[in-house]
C-alpha cells in the first residue's frame, strides 16, 4: 500500500462553501438556545470544517413546538394531497439542480468518494423523494362490509409529529428514507442528524423550503445523541420516533419511548450479513460482488456482507483472488477521481476497526491483506482481508463497520444455513449461485429482512428495508414504510336504510 499512502497525504480543496451551520426551526435558521457550537471534522485530516450550532433538549422543545403548531394549525396536513405531492416533486427538481454542491458537502463531512456522492447518492436522494411524491395522493382508507346496518370505513391519517434520528454513514439517504414517507403522509417532523455529519441536511432543508414547504413542517436539530437525540425519544409531544443506528442505542430509544408517552417506534439497527458463495459460482464474479458487498462506503453499511461464506471447493481460489482484489482497491482523497475508498468517518470508528483487526490476528485468523492504517493523517484504513475465520471469533460475530472482509469456509447448504442464521442480527444476506433450487432454498431459510441473489446493495426506493431479530423493528422504503407514519381511524356510520 505504499503508493496509496502517498495518495492520502495531500488534500484537495472541496468545491463547495459551507453556508448553513445553524439549527433549522420553524422555517428559520437559528442559533442553539445555549449559544453552544461543536466542530464538524474533515475525516481526511481531522481538521475543523465548520462550527455547527449544538442543539440540546431546549432546542428540541422549540423544534417540537414548531412541528406541533405546523401539524395542529398549519396547512401541511390540510392541503390537498396533490399540493403536497407537487411540493415534493419541486424539491426533487431542486436536489437535481444542486446535485454537485450537495454531493461535495456530503463527501467533505463523511469522507465517501465524491464520484459516489455525485453519481449515486444525490441522484438517489432525488429518486426517493419523487417516489414518495408519487405516493402522496395515493394514500387512502377502505370501506368494508359490517354485520349490521352500518357504513364502515377507515381513514388513513398522519400520525402527527415524527421524531427522526439518523446516522452518519449515508446522511442524505437516511434523511430521505425518513422524511419521504413522513411527508407524503402529511406529518410534521423533528430530525436530528448525526454529530459527525450535520452539513448536507441543512442545505437540503433550505431547498425543501425553497420548494414551498410550509414553515415548521421539517425542523432540523444538529447535536449529540445523549442530549438532543434522547430529548426527541422521550418527548411527550412526539407521536412517533424512527431511529437508525447502533443496536445499543436502539434499545435506549425503545426504553425512552416506553417511559414517556408510548410513542410508536421503528428501528433500523446493526447487522452481520452473510454473503454465501456456493460451489457452482463463477469465482471471479463472486469475488467482485463479495468485495463490493463488504467494502462499499468504506465498509460502513448496516447491510454490509460482512461474513463471506465460501464453499470449500472454491475456497482457496476465492481467498487468493479476494486478497488480490483488496490489494488493488484504490484508496485516497475522496475528492480525487477514480477513488474507491476514502477515510472512515471519525477517529472513534477508525479506532474501533483497528481494534477488531487486532482481535482477528490474536484469535488466529489469517491476515491476507491490509491490517493497518493508511498514511499518517486522517482516518484511512487499508482494505483488509482475513481468511480461516471461525464463527465464534469476534470479527465474525460483531459489526466492525469498516473495510475488513472475513472469509469463512463451508461444506454444505444445511451447515451454511445454520451458521448464517446463528447471529443476533438478521438484516440482509447475499446469495451467489447459478442453481435455481439452491437460490430458493437459501432465500426461504435465511432469517433476514433482505436477500440479494446474484446482486447486492440494490436499494431502490420501492424495496422495503429492515431487519429480523436485533437488526430492528419495522420496514423503511416502499409501500410498507407508509404504515409507519399513518394512523388508521375506523369510522362506523349508522344507516337508516341499509337496503337500496
Ligand atoms: O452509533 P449511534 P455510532 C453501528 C456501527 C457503528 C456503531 C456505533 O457498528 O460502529 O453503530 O456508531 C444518536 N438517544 N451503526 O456511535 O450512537 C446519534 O447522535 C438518542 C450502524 O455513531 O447509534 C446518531 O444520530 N439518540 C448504523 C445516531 O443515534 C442517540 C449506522 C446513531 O448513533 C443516543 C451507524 C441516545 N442516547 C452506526 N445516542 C446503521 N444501522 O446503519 C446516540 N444517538
Amino acid at each position: 500500500y505504499s503508493n496509496a499512502a502517498a495518495a492520502v497525504e495531500n488534500t484537495i480543496t472541496p468545491p463547495v462553501k459551507v453556508e448553513h451551520t445553524q439549527l433549522l426551526i420553524g422555517g428559520r435558521f437559528v442559533d442553539a438556545v445555549s449559544g453552544k457550537t461543536f466542530p464538524t471534522l474533515d475525516p481526511r485530516n481531522g481538521e475543523v470544517i465548520a462550527q455547527v450550532a449544538e442543539g440540546d433538549a431546549e432546542d428540541v422543545n422549540r423544534a417540537v413546538a414548531a412541528a406541533r403548531k405546523a401539524f395542529d394549525e398549519g396547512p401541511w396536513p390540510r392541503m390537498t394531497a396533490y399540493e403536497r405531492s407537487k411540493i415534493l416533486f419541486r424539491f426533487a427538481d431542486l436536489i437535481e439542480k444542486h446535485n454537485d454542491e450537495i454531493a461535495a458537502l456530503e463527501t467533505w463531512d463523511n469522507g465517501k468518494p465524491y464520484e459516489q456522492s455525485v453519481q449515486i447518492e444525490v441522484p438517489m436522494l432525488a429518486r426517493v423523494f419523487r417516489y414518495y411524491a408519487g405516493w402522496a395522493d395515493k394514500i387512502h382508507g377502505m370501506t368494508m362490509p359490517g354485520d349490521g346496518p352500518h357504513h364502515v370505513q377507515t381513514l388513513h391519517e398522519p400520525i402527527g409529529v415524527a421524531g427522526q434520528i439518523i446516522p452518519w454513514n449515508f446522511p442524505l439517504l437516511m434523511l430521505s428514507w425518513k422524511l419521504g414517507p413522513a411527508l407524503a403522509c402529511g406529518n410534521t417532523i423533528v430530525l436530528k442528524t448525526a454529530e459527525q455529519t450535520p452539513l448536507s441536511a441543512l442545505l437540503v432543508g433550505k431547498l425543501l423550503h425553497e420548494a414551498g414547504l410550509p414553515d415548521g413542517v421539517v425542523n432540523i436539530v444538529s447535536g449529540f445523541g445523549a442530549t438532543a437525540g434522547a430529548a426527541i425519544a422521550s418527548h411527550m409531544d412526539v407521536d412517533k420516533v424512527a431511529f437508525t443506528g447502533s443496536t445499543d442505542v436502539g434499545k435506549i430509544i425503545l426504553e425512552l419511548a416506553s417511559k414517556s408517552n408510548l410513542k410508536a417506534v421503528t428501528l433500523e439497527l446493526g447487522g452481520k450479513s452473510p454473503f454465501i458463495v456456493c460451489e457452482d459460482a463463477d469465482v471471479d464474479q463472486a469475488v467482485e460482488l463479495a468485495h463490493f458487498a463488504l467494502f462499499f462506503n468504506q465498509g460502513q453499511c448496516c447491510c454490509a456482507g460482512s461474513r463471506t461464506f465460501v464453499h470449500e471447493r472454491v475456497y482457496d481460489e476465492f481467498v487468493e483472488k479476494a486478497k488480490a482484489r483488496a490489494l488493488k482497491r484504490n484508496v485516497g482523497d475522496p475528492f480525487k477521481s477514480g477513488i474507491e475508498q476514502g477515510p472512515q468517518v471519525d477517529s472513534e470508528q477508525f479506532k474501533k476497526i483497528l481494534k477488531y483487526i487486532k482481535y482477528g490476528v490474536e484469535a488466529g485468523a489469517t491476515l491476507q491483506a491490509g491490517g493497518d492504517r493508511l498514511g499518517s493523517k486522517g482516518y484511512y484504513i487499508q482494505p483488509t482481508v482475513f481468511s480461516d475465520v471461525k464463527d465464534d471469533m469476534l470479527i465474525a460475530t460483531d459489526e466492525i463497520f469498516g473495510p475488513v472482509q472475513t472469509i469463512l469456509k463451508f461444506k454444505d447448504l444445511d451447515e451454511v444455513i445454520a451458521r448464517a442464521n446463528n447471529s443476533r442480527y438478521g438484516l440482509a444476506a447475499g446469495v451467489f449461485t447459478q442453481n435455481l433450487d439452491t437460490a430458493h432454498r437459501l432465500m426461504r431459510a435465511l432469517r433476514v429482512g433482505t436477500v440479494w441473489i446474484n446482486c447486492f446493495d440494490v436499494l431502490d426506493a420501492s424495496i422495503p428495508f429492515g431487519g429480523y431479530k436485533m437488526s430492528g423493528i419495522g420496514r423503511e422504503k416502499g409501500l410498507y414504510s407508509l404504515n409507519n407514519y399513518l394512523q388508521v381511524k375506523a369510522v362506523v356510520t349508522s344507516l337508516k336504510n341499509p337496503a337500496w
